[in-house]
């Protein structure tokens, strides 16, 4: 905002004495007229005053311009001496940037797992995620003591790895989502995931003398750990 776009210029006089412009070429910055007469400049069709022009013929940008609003504007400057007057048009073509960090459908996620969720190591819950940026796609990441027990896919699909180490029922989580924008953005948030009390006191009794029913749940949840 406020800096300056491309500079407009006066070419010379044509047979008449009329100012004349060159077509628009960022840097041109030629000295004008060969007459005294002081020019002006003005902006047309510019109806949401997106640009301005200084006296010297410089444009500016007076607005934040949104790739993801809009990505082009043309507008046409007029350049008028006190008899005579031209008309160029200027095109400005908006860049893409990375200027939207992801964002999640919730501010907190909270999953239950059931023992058949986890015996068929099924999903058992999915985060959601945006981004506003035209063209980025993100991927998710688990962080936490706890992370390596899950594993979350590119749609945001959360599974058991494997539970051999739990001793709580209740796991907490951050999932980060990060985009593919230059530089990347990622934003997290905190998911909690909660066993059932029974399971948790089977996996301890398993683990302690290996002699219940659930040494199919933990060799199969387990299996996937390196
Ligand atoms: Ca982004
Ligand atoms: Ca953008």
């Amino acid at each position: 905002m406020g800096q300056v776009l491309i500079t407009v210029s006066v070419s010379g006089r044509d047979e008449n004495g009329e100012p004349t412009m060159p077509t628009n070429s960022p840097g041109n910055n030629h000295e004008s007229s060969s007459s005294n007469d002081k020019l002006t400049y003005q902006i047309l069709d510019d109806e949401e005053g997106n640009f301005d022009i200084r006296s010297n013929g410089e444009i500016i940008v007076r607005k934040m311009l949104d790739y993801e609003q809009r990505s082009w504007y043309s507008f046409r400057v007029m350049v008028s001496d006190s008899k005579q007057s031209d008309v160029t048009r200027v095109n400005v073509t908006i860049t893409n940037v990375n200027d939207h960090d992801p964002q999640f459908s919730q501010s907190h996620y909270t999953f239950f797992v059931t023992e058949n969720k986890l015996q068929s190591q099924s999903v058992i819950g999915e985060i959601k995620a945006t981004d506003k940026d035209v063209g980025d796609s993100l991927h998710f990441t688990i962080k936490g003591p706890f992370a390596k027990m899950f594993n979350i896919d590119r749609h945001g699909k959360l599974r058991v790895r494997g539970i051999k180490s739990l001793n709580v029922t209740q796991c907490h989580l951050i999932v980060v989502a990060s985009d593919t924008g230059s530089p990347p953005r990622s934003s997290s948030v905190p998911v909690t995931v909660q066993f059932p009390s029974s399971l948790i006191k089977n996996v301890g009794r398993a683990l302690f003398d290996g002699t219940t029913g659930l040494d199919g749940i933990l060799d199969a949840a387990s299996s996937e750990i390196d």
